[in-house]
């Protein structure tokens, strides 16, 4: 029987990400040097949880195309990629899907539609997505008939002064919920087990789980130490240089096993 591969799909950082779209961030200076190093930590910090690293290379003239989470996203049984509601995003998602057809059978988010992958939350066979800015209802009525074949319950959840709904929840380990509940109405999230992010750390909500493990920022020490008591080993990552640019952890990068028939390769 051949082993089940691990792939994270990535994008080196575009040296224009000074231009790059921001809504509730200021803009400040970014230290693209140190963007790059750090995105380079994280990328190693995938591989040493055992993802194979496929790094798409930067591009120039999109300066958000790091945060690859945002065109695709990737189920066991289909990918789909999505039609980003910042039109100066929406050419990122072609690179991206020339790699996942060779993965997943792939389905597309159409005109009138737009979606983000920020705001798509998968947990178990619920996917919560995110009523934003960026993603509208016909992109979540798509995106619920696409999954919706496969079984999966998709489920549009309200969401206010945050970019996506990852930035106000994502899931920390299995059942349990990291929460920032002033961006999000909690009761959406009943029969979850919730930690709140440390009312210090507003952008704490957003972090990369990976099994019994997950990549965190290195900037919400406090939520960090929730989660460490929660039983979450951290790999934790200094990202400070990304979330000028509205980035965090899940952002940079589309997580996914092989499918049986590609195992084999
Ligand atoms: C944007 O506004 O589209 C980018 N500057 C940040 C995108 C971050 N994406 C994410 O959290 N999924």
């Amino acid at each position: 029987m051949s082993a089940t591969k691990l792939y994270a799909l990535t994008r080196e950082v575009s040296p224009s990400l000074a231009n790059c779209e921001l809504s509730f961030v200021e803009r400040n200076p970014i230290d693209l040097a140190l963007a790059n190093a750090q995105h380079h930590a994280y990328q190693r910090a995938l591989e040493e949880f055992g993802y194979e690293l496929i790094a798409l290379p930067a591009e120039d003239a999109w300066p958000d195309a790091v945060f690859v989470e945002d065109v695709a996203l990737v189920l066991d049984e289909l990918a789909v990629i999505t039609r980003p509601g910042a039109v100066s995003r929406r050419q990122e998602g072609e690179s991206v899907a020339a790699v996942l057809e060779r993965h997943r059978p792939l389905r597309r988010i159409e005109e009138p539609g737009t979606l983000d992958g920020g705001d798509v939350l998968r947990v178990g066979r619920t996917i919560f997505v995110g009523r934003s800015a960026r993603t509208n209802l016909a992109g979540i009525e798509q995106l619920r008939e696409l999954a919706g074949d496969y079984g999966y319950v998709v489920r549009g959840v309200p969401i206010f002064d945050c970019l996506h709904l990852k930035s106000a929840v994502t899931e920390a380990k299995e059942g349990t919920l990291l929460v920032q509940p002033s961006w999000i109405d909690k009761k959406w999230l009943a029969g979850y087990e919730l930690i709140e992010v440390d009312p210090a750390e507003p952008h704490a909500a957003n972090v990369l789980r990976i099994g019994n493990g997950a990549i965190y920022p290195a900037s919400f020490p406090r939520t960090a130490e929730k989660l460490a008591k929660a039983g979450i080993e951290l790999k934790v990552v200094d990202l400070s240089e990304l979330q000028k640019a509205e980035g965090a952890v899940t952002c940079c990068s589309l997580v996914f096993e092989s499918q049986p028939s590609t195992a084999l390769s």
